[in-house]
């Protein structure tokens, strides 16, 4: 099939599902169009996938630059040239409506469906934005299928959104082949790792608490991976309580699973995640994840057998599991062999890209 995809591109849950759903694809043999304003993170050097730049002109007269408008042209244009089969729109606002957009356009010479998959900010925080939404509702109710990345947030969806569309679930997905256990340990301190883009939502102090309550049983260290507007507060708690030494914030990394396999335990104190696939990428790389009962995170990590989970907030239980793990080596191996298990017979590559692949068959074929 010939499928354009569009996402946020750059560092984000629901850009790097989008970008490795593509690459997954291609290696299957479609033919992949990414329509974005910048290239995907996560692309790398592919000859064999097309990349559409969106460009939005800004004129002075434009206050606030179109770019839904912009992408829905590109949409219709690259559709035409390369013979789309389908579109595939990741996030609601505004992929959703561009693509509403490009299927009008062309209605009159040619049929092009699209795909809605739901990440979770667009449904939980912008959708219920009342200026958003209206016209989120009706792009989920006007697109050919749409998919969640959970069971919690379809059932968010639908109560929210009060939406009849069907809504299937397809959980996120980790290339396990990528993201591997470490072959050997190197000699090194216990080490967490957290990963995110260090938005309020993900509680990135909670991860400094965390640090400060295991040391006083562990000598851990702990690697920050990633930034976003919390990183300042983070460093500041670090420093004040007398934590600079035992952590590292290392910025946005493109070495990911180099970094996760080099890690202990993986904290995820998030007050809310649709998925977390950071939690799934470290059990897929043979790393503990400690998280929060929020949102589809239990749908991801079964407490007590392939991680942990705690309330929002509670870092004392977060900070007790992760000194128990830290300390007991073959508990803690035995529930990382947990985790990458749970990530190859659940999560694989090869159990999820063909339900999108059959989704995407009964939206072309579909009169
Ligand atoms: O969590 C973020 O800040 C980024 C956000 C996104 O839209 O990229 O992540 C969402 O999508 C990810 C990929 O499907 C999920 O793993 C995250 O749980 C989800 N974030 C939230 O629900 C807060």
């Amino acid at each position: 099939m010939r499928i354009g995809i569009t996402c946020y591109p750059t560092y984000g849950g629901s850009g790097i599902v989008a970008t490795e759903l593509g690459l997954e694809l291609a290696n299957r043999g479609h033919q992949i169009h990414f329509i974005t304003y910048a290239n995907p993170i996560r692309l790398g050097e592919r000859p064999d996938i097309f990349y559409h730049e969106v460009e939005v002109s800004n004129y002075p007269l434009f206050q606030y630059p179109p770019y839904c408008l912009a992408l829905a042209s590109r949409m219709a244009e690259v559709a035409v040239q390369y013979e789309l089969d389908l579109l595939h729109v990741h996030y609601a606002i505004p992929h959703s409506v561009s693509a509403l957009l490009a299927r009008g356009i062309l209605a009159g010479s040619r049929r092009l469906p699209f795909v809605t998959t739901l990440h979770g900010t667009d449904i939980t925080l912008v959708g219920m934005d009342r200026s958003y939404y209206p016209i989120t509702r009706y792009s989920i109710e006007q697109s050919d299928a749409v998919t969640s990345i959970s069971e919690d947030l379809r059932r968010h969806t639908v109560e929210v959104f009060d939406v009849a569309k069907p809504i299937e679930t397809i959980h996120n997905f980790v290339n396990t082949g990528l993201y591997h256990p470490a072959k050997d340990r190197k000699p090194r301190p216990p080490r967490m790792i957290h990963m995110s883009n260090f938005r309020p939502v993900k509680r990135v102090t909670d991860c400094i608490r965390v640090l400060a309550e295991v040391r006083k049983s562990v000598d851990a260290e702990l690697w920050m991976v990633g930034d976003g507007p919390d990183r300042g507060a983070a460093e500041r708690l670090a420093h004040d309580l007398g934590l600079i030494g035992s952590v590292r914030f290392l910025g946005k990394r493109n070495d990911v699973p180099a970094l996760l396999r080099d890690a202990d335990v993986l904290l995820m104190p998030s007050e809310m995640e649709s998925f977390g696939l950071a939690a799934l990428e470290a059990m897929s790389s043979g790393v503990v994840p400690l998280g929060t009962r929020v949102g589809g995170v239990p749908e991801l990590i079964t407490d007590g057998v392939d991680g942990y989970l705690s309330n929002t907030g509670d870092t004392i239980a977060m900070a007790a599991n992760a000194a128990t793990l830290l300390t007991d080596t073959a508990g803690c191996a035995a529930m990382a062999t947990a985790a990458r298990q749970a990530a190859v017979e659940r999560f694989s590559t090869d159990l999820i890209i063909p339900k999108y692949e059959a989704m995407y068959r009964r939206v072309v074929e579909a009169v």
